[in-house]
């Protein structure tokens, strides 16, 4: 090859290269976008702790006491229905090691409890009931099991494996495996397989995703309060990181330069507790903290994860049933009219986030109202499945003279909700100041409201 022509390709290689680094943003999988359009999903916590007013179990609970007699599934599934709850995660087992099904592998199980006589079976009661409600269902196996004996050697992950896979193959489609790290202070010689776990999750449910500290698929928000980080990236490094060995301040924020798509859940609980307690029924949080919850955790590009816990009859308490109705009627007569609906693209109003309109760094775009208008919250989504973008950017109105702030704001992803105080205009601006692309900045969507007065 020529000198002069081995410069020009060496060039154009260079420049390739740049401009692909330039886009190689880490994109979602269609599970993970499935995910993530579900917003709120419920969790279950249930086991031997719902009769012994306890968090964590110690393993040495006798089935004898669980004994939950007017269970009725149907009616958790149907009540997280009504309240658009879109998915159900049931704590198949937690730390104490009791099972809620009846597992081959142990005697610490449902099948040892006087409830139903030992016939029944919570995971395909729970099940059956989501199928029928048309809910998505997904379960947590908790590693940590302070009651089997193989428990801290390596044969207990053959044991978890065996009880995975009962999980796995016996109650239908599985949609999210939830794993934590969880292990005791004297219990640090227990090596989880996680690889072989999830392995297994992929082999034998492959449209399910994975929840931990560390993904593979959904990330740990980093807390237990309901709290994303202000600023909130879906992609994270997990170079040297493991389930229960992770930065929490990380994971709240994720990372701008992260190398993985793994979104923040943000799971939290109804109650003081993850369990049931009689002393916390009057510490139920109100539909307004739990809306609050949603503009925190959805309206900050994360999932809801919401714990609302069966009593020690197997049934949710009312006041639970009654906040998350609430809750829904709230956000739904918040979010019921676009004002700008008709006004702008219709790209940008027809709740698609694959038909959206391409915005550049700091060139300002006017949305006129047909008439003035009071409101006060803004939605804005990025089309994510090409990745997320921006940094920020602010809104402005018109108050006829000149341009006045409304709300400034950090990382959109799939969804960034704003509150403000009311504005009264027919007129507004959105300015997006910094982003990782230049000028290819997929906007989905923009809505403006005014809340309902439930806030
Ligand atoms: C943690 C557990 O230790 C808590 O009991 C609860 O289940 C929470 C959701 O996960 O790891």
């Amino acid at each position: 090859m020529r000198f002069d022509r081995f410069l020009i390709s060496l060039v154009a290689s260079v420049l390739t290269i740049q401009a692909y680094c330039q886009v190689a943003i880490p994109k979602p999988t269609h599970l993970q976008v499935n995910w993530q359009k579900r917003e709120t999903t419920a969790f279950i916590h249930f086991t031997v702790n719902t009769f012994t007013d306890s968090e964590w179990g110690n393993g040495s609970e006798s089935p004898q006491i669980f004994n939950p007699e007017k269970l009725d599934a149907r009616q958790w599934v149907k009540a997280l229905k009504d309240a658009g709850f879109r998915m159900v995660i049931l704590t198949a087992k937690h730390h104490d090691g009791f099972c809620l099904w009846p597992s081959k592998y142990t005697e610490h199980s449902v099948k040892n409890s006087p409830w139903k006589n030992g016939q029944g079976d919570v995971v395909r009661e729970v099940t059956d009931a989501c199928r029928e409600f048309k809910v998505d269902f997904g379960f947590y196996l908790s590693p940590w099991d302070r009651h089997e004996r193989t428990y801290g050697t390596p044969v207990y992950n053959e044991f978890y494996k065996n009880q995975l896979k009962e999980l796995l193959t016996n109650y239908g489609e599985i949609a999210e495996v939830w794993f934590d790290g969880a292990k005791g202070k004297n219990e640090k010689d227990m090596q989880y397989d996680f690889d072989g776990y999830w392995k297994m999750v992929k082999e034998l449910q492959p449209k399910a995703v994975i929840f931990s500290d560390a993904g593979p698929d959904v990330r740990w928000v980093g807390n237990e309060k309901g709290n994303a980080g202000e600023i909130c990236w879906s992609s994270i490094s997990t170079d040297g990181m493991m389930p229960g060995v992770a930065d929490s301040k990380y994971l709240n924020t994720g990372d701008e330069n992260g190398k993985k798509w793994i979104p923040a859940e943000t799971d939290v609980s109804i109650r003081p507790g993850w369990f049931w307690h009689a002393k916390e029924n009057d510490k139920v949080r109100s539909a307004k903290n739990l809306v609050n919850l949603y503009y925190q955790s959805v309206g900050r590009n994360s999932l809801l994860l919401l714990n609302i816990p069966p009593n020690n009859q197997g049934l949710f308490e009312e006041s639970d049933i009654k906040a998350i109705s609430d809750f829904r009627t709230i956000l739904n007569e918040t979010f019921a009219a676009n004002y700008l609906k008709g006004s702008v693209s219709a790209k940008l109003t027809d709740n698609k986030l694959t038909s959206y309109a391409i915005f550049k760094k700091n060139v300002p775009v006017e949305f006129s109202l047909k008439k003035q208008m009071t409101f006060d919250r803004i939605m804005l989504q990025e089309n994510i499945h090409n990745g997320q973008s921006i940094k920020s950017g602010f809104f402005e109105y018109w108050d006829g003279k000149e341009w006045q702030l409304i709300s400034s704001f950090s990382t959109i992803g799939y969804k960034r909700l704003l509150r403000f105080p009311q504005v009264t205009a027919s007129k507004i601006r959105l300015t997006i100041t910094d982003a990782k692309v230049e000028n290819q900045l997929e906007l989905a969507e923009v809505g403006l409201y005014k809340a309902s007065s439930g806030e």
